[in-house]
């Protein structure tokens, strides 16, 4: 985690929005001599920022597109809680266990936990999930919200449409969700969500939440070369994954807001929107067969209602969707 010194002048820095923050503004901020602000701004240039000086008047940080560090994700996070605290690892096993680790240690609500690369990423029902140094944004937010266990499948929803609205404000690319986790361009995926949470007795403790965006992966594995794709695939040049991360954590603090002030029935309404055309014919595997049909929507609770071929419709709660 950042220290309190780092955290202090990236504050200045944030409140300042790109304008000039005075030499005099640091040290006051940072109970420190102009000599000492001297040598933290060396010490943010090392750390990757370009640093603007004017002579007399003061100096204007910038993020560099490409760096990808505690620093960097703190001071793109304009937000108030979601991404606050976040603890960034050049490598994790998976991100979803420290999350849960961090949980048992009282991690505040909003902590990230995110990594340049995973060992063991996961996917739901402990499938492998492909994490390649250096190209995605993998990470994991933990929330604490004071709800019922039977909530917690709805927190899918929330992240998916924060996913997907930020690729869009930062790529233009137009994303689609596919139920119950997944998101996807042309026909392909760029990210999974995967919920878990911490609960004793019908209350929950924690609700951790994995996004895996694929962003700058120029090849992926055999195995996943015709279902997976990346955002600079699909744009054709690299993307700022630290721009985009700044995106996610407002947009995800934006649509949890939403849903602590106003449920579950307008996260729902969005999300609808953004599914994959209704009229697409699908397949379910769920554990019991499968289920082909149409998508009619998703209920209050998030179960996916799929009406067959006379007309039937079925509620699925898990299953895997595959397409036409
Ligand atoms: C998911 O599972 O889509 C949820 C993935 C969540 C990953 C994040 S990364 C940060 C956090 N820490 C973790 O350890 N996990 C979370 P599921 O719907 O079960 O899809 C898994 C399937 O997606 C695999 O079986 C592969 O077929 C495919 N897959 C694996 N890696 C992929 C990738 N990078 N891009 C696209 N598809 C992938």
């Amino acid at each position: 985690m950042l220290s309190t010194n780092r955290r202090k002048l990236l504050d200045v820095f944030r409140v300042a929005d790109g304008g000039l923050v005075s030499g005099q503004e640091i040290a006051d901020a940072l109970n420190c001599s102009r000599t000492a602000v001297w040598k933290q701004i060396e010490e943010l240039k090392k750390a990757g920022f370009d640093i603007e000086a004017k002579r007399g008047s003061g100096y204007a940080i910038k993020p560099a597109a490409e760096i990808f560090t505690e620093d960097m994700l703190y001071f793109r996070a304009k937000t108030e809680f979601i991404g606050q605290q976040v603890a960034f690892y050049p490598e994790v096993t998976s991100t979803q266990v420290i999350a849960h680790q961090l949980v048992g240690e009282g991690a505040v609500d909003g902590t990230v936990v995110i990594a340049d690369q995973q060992t063991a990423g996961k996917g739901r029902l402990a499938r492998p999930w492909n994490s390649q140094k250096g190209t995605g944004i993998w990470m994991s937010t933990i929330l604490k919200p004071e709800i019922p266990m039977q909530q917690v499948p709805q927190f899918t929803f929330i992240a998916s449409l924060a996913v997907a609205e930020a690729i869009e404000n930062i790529t233009g690319l137009e994303p689609q969700i596919k139920w119950p986790n997944d998101i996807y361009i042309n026909k392909r995926k760029v990210c999974g969500v995967l919920t878990e949470m911490q609960a004793e007795a019908e209350q929950v403790n924690a609700v951790i939440i994995g996004t895996g965006i694929n962003v700058n992966q120029a090849l992926f594995p055999e195995e996943l070369r015709d279902k997976a794709t990346s955002l600079a695939i699909l744009v054709g040049h690299p993307v700022s994954r630290g721009a985009l991360y700044g995106e996610i954590v407002v947009q995800l603090e934006k649509f949890y807001k939403l849903f602590l002030d106003q449920g579950f029935a307008p996260i729902k309404l969005l999300w609808e929107a953004r599914a994959i055309p209704f009229s697409e014919k699908i397949v379910a595997k769920t554990l019991k067969g499968e289920i082909r049909g149409t998508v009619k929507g998703i209920s209050d609770a998030g179960v996916l209602i799929v009406q067959d071929a006379v007309g039937e419709e079925h509620e699925i709660y898990s299953a895997d969707i595959l397409l036409g």
